[in-house]
């Protein structure tokens, strides 16, 4: 049986000292995320919620990768592991996928509620924020689904809402995998289309589903590479679709060809609500099943949440490769997790203004989720923030370096900063920041950075630093 699933990640991020076990009685109703939504804030621990009102026999963890140190537990590293080396980890283990297996039974069967008997006010959903539409039941799930024609099979991360006893809506972005297979293939062929929501699978299982991954990859695979072992798969009850064995919990569900029923508002990862309730996907449940004594995982969605880190290491990384593949001298990518993943830092072996041009617009062609860019010399730590302004403050041109591209049909709704009219429209702008030295300015008028580094012999360098560490510093 693996030994990679939730309650092994809970034991060891126990053992690092980044969970806290609370006992008391909480309220589902926004008590308990209001716990962790402060946890994500302070950039504290995660919490173990054992007590949950009306739920006896039901336990939640909420945010169980926010924050690095729980994500290199995740990927099996120790917790104070440096970003850097998270990066480089994550980066060697994406291209050396490893397939799941098929196994025929698994923990998340202990229990079986088929049809009539479903009720999704039995389990323990969380009021997350207030002014939320509702109970938000996937908000740190794995939502698998099946391409009708190819058969090819996404994994994703979308939230959905308890809508009543039998039915969730949900918000998959249009241009996300589920929403396009749903358009494109069921719709057309007027057929409902099988789902199912994982919730408490093994961590790899979850940073894949939300990893920005190739289409038609199978993050089955990509799970399996980020774990180092494969991840053991089981069919579900009414359906032909595969789940992860170990799930504490999973929701078999069918999304409607032909209807639609309200969601929303939800207060985000970008950290704000904005939004209303609008029309969104609906599934009815065919079926839950659950581990005994199930742990439902939650993410208290705002800022530093557990889609932070998350999504900001796989979306620099690919950002990386596709800058790479278009012939940008890119050395390093980091997109910081306090941006709510709307800025990335970008350093490049030779800059420019051409550069940051061609910058901005490959990372806004097809969709355009960050809007600030920031450009820097590849001398500067793309990690380091004291580095970052910096360079931000002393190299960039407020006119000259400012690069502004606009775009209609593909921004990103959920980005605070646009109108409700251009969230609408999908009307954007994305910024580029150069913050290099022009390619074209002489050797001799290029200022040279008064840092021990650049400005100082390396006979002095040597000497300075074999000092320092006779200083024990
Ligand atoms: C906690 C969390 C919640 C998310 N919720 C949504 C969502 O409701 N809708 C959406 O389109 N993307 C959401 N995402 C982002 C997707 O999971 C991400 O874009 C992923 O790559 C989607 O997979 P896909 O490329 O197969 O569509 C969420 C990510 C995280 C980490
Ligand atoms: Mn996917």
């Amino acid at each position: 049986m693996a030994d990679n699933d939730l309650r092994s990640f809970l034991a060891a991020i126990e053992a690092s000292g980044d969970l806290v076990k609370i006992d008391d009685q909480i309220d589902w109703d926004q008590e308990l995320a209001g716990i962790g939504r402060l946890g994500c804030e302070r950039f504290g621990p995660a919490f173990m919620f054992n007590n949950i009102k009306d739920y006896e026999g039901w336990r939640t963890i909420a945010n169980p990768v926010a924050g690095w140190r729980r994500y290199a537990v995740g990927l099996g590293l120790p917790a104070n592991t440096s970003i850097r080396e998270l990066y480089k980890v994550y980066a060697e283990r994406e291209v050396n996928l490893i397939p799941p297996v098929i196994v025929k039974d698994g923990p998340c069967k202990e229990v079986v509620i088929k049809g009539e008997n479903v009720n999704l006010f039995d389990l323990p959903t969380p009021m997350v924020h207030d002014g939320d539409g509702g109970r938000y039941l996937g908000t740190w799930d794995i939502v698998i689904s099946k391409d009708a024609d190819s058969g090819w099979v996404n994994w994703g991360m979308y939230r959905f809402m308890v809508h009543n006893e039998r039915h969730l809506t949900g918000y998959p972005r249009p241009t996300s995998h589920l929403g396009k297979m749903l358009l494109e293939g069921y719709v057309p062929k007027k057929k409902p289309m099988p789902i199912a929501i994982a919730i408490g699978a093994d961590m790899p299982s979850h940073l894949a589903a939300a990893a920005t991954f190739r289409l038609a990859g199978d993050e089955a695979l990509l799970a399996g590479g980020l774990g180092q072992q494969a991840v053991e798969l089981i069919k579900c009850e009414t359906s032909d679709l595969y789940v992860p064995a170990t799930s504490e919990v999973v929701i078999e569900a069918e999304v409607y060809w032909d209807a639609v029923a309200q969601e929303g508002p939800y207060g985000e990862y970008p950290g704000y609500r904005s939004g209303e309730m609008g029309n969104a996907i609906v599934a009815k449940v065919t079926a839950i099943t659950h581990r005994k004594n199930p742990i439902l995982s939650l993410d208290t969605t705002g800022f530093m949440d557990s889609s932070a880190v998350t999504t900001s290491i796989s979306g620099a990384i690919s950002i990386r490769r596709r800058l790479e593949k278009h012939g940008v001298p890119v050395v390093e990518c980091y997109i910081p997790p306090e941006s709510g993943v709307h800025m990335a830092i970008v350093s490049v072996r030779k800059g420019g203004a051409a550069i940051a041009k061609q910058v901005v617009e490959l990372l806004t062609a097809r969709r355009a989720l960050i809007s600030k860019i920031i450009v820097v010399d590849e001398d500067v730590d793309v990690f380091n923030m004291a580095a970052v302004i910096h360079a931000f403050s002393t190299k960039c041109h407020p006119q000259r370096g400012t690069h502004i591209h606009t775009y209609e049909g593909r921004a990103n709704a959920l980005t605070p900063a646009y109108s409700l009219e251009e969230r609408v429209a999908r009307r954007g702008a994305s910024v580029a920041f150069d913050c290099t030295w022009p390619p074209e300015w002489p050797r001799e008028e290029t200022p040279i950075r008064a840092t021990l580094d650049s400005m100082y012999s390396p006979e002095v360098q040597r000497r300075v630093l074999s000092r320092w560490n006779d200083l024990g510093l």
